[in-house]
């Protein structure tokens, strides 16, 4: 049997569908601190469990039974890291300490985890491969990377196999639009679609490797069955190996959305990376991974879910 944590959030939500999808048997746990109970309709056969992760009792009852968890609870958010750092700490490092040894103690086997790309920080050069020094530069990034750090000593010390995939700027339906720490397309998309003019942080000339879910969830997939001998205690970027600026997504999102306006530009956000582009030969390599879905082809089906009525 699966485990998904975050069940109810955007990405959970969307591995634990495709595990069903599969045929396979999943149990899913949520807060719904960021999750929400209508990302849960159409997962009617995911076993589900209401609870919170920094609850060790939780953690021991989730993993109860459990062959693999994909691990994708978190707060998500550079700027909600920065409002309350020791938050983003309970959710993603206390949490997912107490999942790995509850899942060590109850024999769980693998436990694919969602890295970021915030843990290669704001240096220069392009692309990023796992072999660069981690340099977080936010709160969030260091949670993350801190949680990754406690897979690989878990794989090392315990024997229990852990893969970490470094997400980079996941984007696709069941993304919440709403919250004021919402990632950038899907208020972009909300507010388009809307009339409502959006606000880009700092020029707009920031370039982020957006990486439509699919991809992701196929990544995911990879992971759990690939050889422990190839993947374990790795590291790897899950994301496409191209870029683009938030003014050139603005544009992109003109010509889907209709929006006739320009943006509202304000001051750069603290914590915020300027460039971001990942290398994925190591996942390709590892995994066999290949992106499923361009970029363009994402935003397209993205726009159309969020103009369907998704996400209110
Ligand atoms: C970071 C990670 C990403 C993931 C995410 C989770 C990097 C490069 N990426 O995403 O992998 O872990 O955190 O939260 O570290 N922006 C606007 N207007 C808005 C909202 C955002 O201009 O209304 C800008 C924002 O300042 C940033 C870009 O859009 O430059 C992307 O922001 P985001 O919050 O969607 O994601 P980011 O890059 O912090």
């Amino acid at each position: 049997m699966y485990l998904v944590t975050g069940a109810a959030g955007f990405i959970g939500r969307s591995i634990a569908a495709e595990l069903l999808k599969r045929g396979e048997s999943v149990r899913g746990v949520d807060n719904f601190v960021t999750g929400k109970r209508a990302n849960l309709v159409g997962l009617e056969g995911m076993e589900f469990i209401e609870g919170d992760l920094a609850d060790q009792s939780v953690c021991k009852r989730v993993c109860a039974g459990i062959e693999v968890i994909f691990h994708e609870a978190a707060l998500a958010s550079v700027p909600r890291s920065v409002a309350d750092p020791v938050a983003t700490n309970t959710a993603c490092v206390d949490a997912s300490l107490y999942l790995l040894n509850e899942a060590r103690l109850a024999g769980v086997r693998r436990v694919v985890y969602a890295g970021s790309s915030s843990a290669y920080g704001d240096t220069p050069t392009l692309p990023k491969h796992e072999g660069m020094l981690p340099k977080p530069i936010s709160p969030y990034a260091a949670a993350k990377m801190a949680a990754e750090l406690y897979m690989g000593a878990f794989a090392r010390v315990y024997g229990i196999e852990t893969v970490v995939l470094r997400y980079f700027n996941v984007f696709g339906p069941y993304q919440d639009p709403t919250s004021q720490y919402s990632g950038v397309m899907a208020v972009f998309c909300r507010k388009m679609l809307a009339g409502e003019q959006p606000t880009i942080f700092g020029d707009g000339e920031q370039s982020r490797d957006f990486t439509f879910i699919e991809n992701v969830v196929h990544a995911n997939l990879l992971a759990a069955s690939a050889p422990a001998e190839k993947v374990s205690g790795r590291v790897m970027n899950a994301a496409t190996g191209s870029r683009i600026t938030l003014n050139q997504t603005f544009k992109a999102l003109v010509k889907l959305t209709g929006y006739a306006g320009k943006p509202n530009y304000e001051a750069p956000r603290a914590g915020d990376i300027r460039d971001s582009l990942a290398d994925i030969s190591l996942a390709k390599e590892l995994l066999g991974y290949e992106p499923q879905v361009c970029f363009e082809e994402g935003l397209r089906r993205t726009v159309e879910w969020y103009k369907s009525g998704g996400g209110n």
